[in-house]
């Protein structure tokens, strides 16, 4: 893994002029997220570093003026000529592009690899970059503008010895950047994080200087002895775990490095994250194919050696034994080949085989020693296959023949007459009377309403057999006309606005996370591509003097009263429901296009595990993770006025 690494290993291909001139080629976008992936691309060298065994800190500061410092205490990049260039490698690093031994295979390996063409390309977007090199007792520095060399390298002064490492500070150009160039912290936090786990025992601070004078830097540290393993048992912390143990696998095959963590708790739903040189894959590739074929083979042997599973009973499917499993699955290896429409998915062969192989192995000896966790296992696998029976059998029902569409839509909606789906919206409303105030109200051309009855169920917490069963579950279903999971398809959508009107209170805050829960995991589509609403019903009607004012906030109340006057001339009705509102009061102050504010339900382009993490902690039955959640993030629905 580790070649002498020279001056003199970079290759040397093609200037900067090219990344200034097309950066959405090399950083995937010039939005929020390529302004945050300068970040990633600066942290991943001192990642490899780490990896190479030569740093145990990274820290990254967000300055005043959201210039970014990351500071390591590896070896410090190399100041001495490269031959080839004629230039101190710094130098090379900084000003050619794909310099460094990530593509010129040897040198300095792994990290990256999606959009891994490193600090030349941060310093061609940067306004300026100025990178301070600590070794031999020396500290080196050089200054670039616009990627181009401000002075050659130069000495500004002494350090003790044995102090040794890399800090480089870039400050994003805003004539690249044009939509934004505020860092943010929580999306900084949330993928340090995740680097933090994926790399054991590293230390990552994060620290935000951006605070009123006088006050503290906002500060993070984030250090996993354990890695990946401690990865897991931070998603499942509102959970509740099957048994004790997090199983951890490693091991090294074909150049692939492996490592698998993983732990059951007793929900129904999967969640098991891959990784390729710490890069989450979404979309999986040979590594996850590897590693559910050794879970599901190693599970039925282990089960039918042990007679756990009869003679005559069909083996247990991979699904099966997922239910309810959170994993994380990460390979490191040398040159990782993406593929398919995203080029998102792995396609080393090599990884599926490594995988496979370490995984089998080792989890065959591990469920030899720890015979209780194995049948707990198995025992749930078992439940897991009776219900996915079931469910299927229930499942049918729900799927629409095609000749029977309309035939088949649920009683209780009242459909809209247009057909055309880009004009039509349905409300979901919760309850009897306010759903008959709903379709009394509403613009029948283009409004459907489908109302719900008392609970909706909590999919986080049922099996798919229940979910399938439940009428409001399958309502929504033949309703919105895409289906679900494998027989998704956006295209069926009736609807282009699907909007979630619900009390203003409490309770209905809580139904409408349920409805979301359930759209986030059967259709997440629907939200990710901007078609789920939330409509926003007023708390408060203000009359005076034959004026009538709706308030949607205690705060836009007292704008008002201020406004007007307070005296006794005013009368104040709280809404403590949608059901007090007449027809034409929840038509002018909640479905009139013309008058009500919707907001759209938007996922952040945070971490995947992150986004799991929300709806399991808002949904799970673990009290206290869920207070925290709330207290320290607000942002489980992004507020968007349109
Ligand atoms: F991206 C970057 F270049 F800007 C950058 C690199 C930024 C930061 C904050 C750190 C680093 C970095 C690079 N940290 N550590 C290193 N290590 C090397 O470049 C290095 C040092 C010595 C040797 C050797 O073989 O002697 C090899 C390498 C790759």
């Amino acid at each position: 893994m580790n070649n002498d690494y020279g001056a003199d290993q970079i290759q040397i291909l093609e200037g900067l002029e090219a990344v200034r001139k097309r950066p959405g080629m090399y950083i995937g976008s010039t939005s929020s997220r390529g302004l945050h992936h300068l970040v990633y691309e600066i942290v991943d060298n001192s990642v490899d570093e780490a990896l190479a065994g030569y740093c145990d800190t990274i820290e990254v500061v967000i300055n005043q003026d959201n210039s970014v410092t990351v500071t390591d205490n590896g070896r410090g990049i190399p100041v001495g000529i490269n031959h080839k260039a004629g230039l101190p490698a710094v130098e090379v690093v900084f000003t050619i592009l794909h310099a460094g031994g990530k593509f010129g295979g040897g040198g300095y390996k792994v990290s990256g690899g999606l959009h891994g063409v490193g600090a030349s390309v941060v310093n061609a977007l940067s306004d300026w970059l100025e990178v301070k090199i600590f070794t031999d007792g020396k500290i080196y520095q050089q200054r670039y503008e616009k990627g181009q060399v401000c002075y050659p390298l130069k000495i500004v002064g002494d350090c003790e010895t044995e102090k040794t490492g890399t800090k480089v500070t870039f400050k994003p150009d805003a004539a690249i950047f044009q939509e934004t160039l505020v860092y943010e912290y929580d999306v900084l936090k949330q993928r340090l994080r995740e680097m933090a786990f994926l790399t054991k025992g590293l230390h990552i601070i994060l620290k935000d200087m951006r605070v009123e004078e006088g006050q503290k830097p906002i500060e993070r540290e984030f250090h996993y002895e354990g890695g990946i393993k401690e990865f897991v048992t931070y998603l499942n912390k509102s959970k509740t775990p099957l048994y004790n143990d997090v199983m951890y696998f490693e091991g090294s095959k074909n150049n692939v490095y492996v490592e698998v963590a993983m732990q059951h708790n007793d929900s129904y739903t999967e969640s098991s994250y891959s990784f390729v040189n710490n890069i989450n894959t979404p979309e999986g590739g040979t590594h996850l194919v590897g590693f559910r074929n050794a879970l599901t083979k190693t599970f039925n042997d282990y089960a039918r050696t042990n007679k756990l599973l009869k003679e005559s009973e069909p083996n247990l499917s991979g699904e099966d034994i997922r239910e309810g499993l959170t994993a994380i699955v990460s390979v490191k290896i040398e040159d990782p080949q993406f593929e398919g429409q995203t080029k998102q998915k792995l396609g080393n062969s090599e990884a599926r085989n490594a995988v496979d192989s370490i995984l089998s192995e080792q989890l065959t000896y591990f469920l030899e020693q720890n015979p209780l966790i194995a049948k707990l296992i198995c025992e749930k696998s078992i439940l897991a296959q009776r219900a996915r029976d079931a469910a299927r059998k229930a499942r049918d029902l729900t799927r629409r023949k095609t000749a029977l569409e309309t035939a088949s839509l649920p009683g209780k909606l009242a459909d809209c007459s247009d057909k055309n789906p880009e004009n039509c919206e349905i409300y979901i409303v919760e309850g009897d009377s306010a759903g008959g105030s709903a379709k009394t109200a509403r613009s029948r051309a283009t409004q459907a309403i489908l109302p719900l009855r008392g609970k909706i169920l909590n999919v986080e917490k049922a099996r798919l057999d229940k979910i399938y069963a439940n009428a409001e579950i399958k309502a929504m279903i033949t309703a919105f006309g895409t289906g679900i999971h494998e027989d998704f398809d956006i295209s069926k959508l009736r609807y282009h606005k699907i909007i979630l009107m619900t009390d203003a209170d409490v309770d209905g805050a809580h139904i409408a996370t349920l409805l979301l829960t359930f759209i986030y995991r059967f259709m997440p589509e629907l939200i990710k591509q901007g078609y789920v609403y939330l409509a926003q019903p007023p708390l408060y009607k203000l009359e005076k003097n034959k004026n009538i004012w709706y308030a949607y906030s205690d705060e836009e109340l007292n704008g008002i009263l201020s406004q007007v006057g307070r005296d006794q001339n005013n009368k104040i009705q709280r809404y403590k429901g949608l059901g007090e509102m007449d027809p034409e009061q929840l038509w002018e102050t909640t479905m009139d296009p013309e008058r009500r504010v919707l907001l759209r339900v938007t996922m952040n382009e945070e971490a995947e595990s992150e986004i799991d993490l929300t709806f399991t902690t808002l949904m799970g039955d673990k009290v206290e993770p869920r207070r925290e959640f709330i207290e320290e993030n607000a942002k489980f629905v992004k507020n968007l006025d349109i």
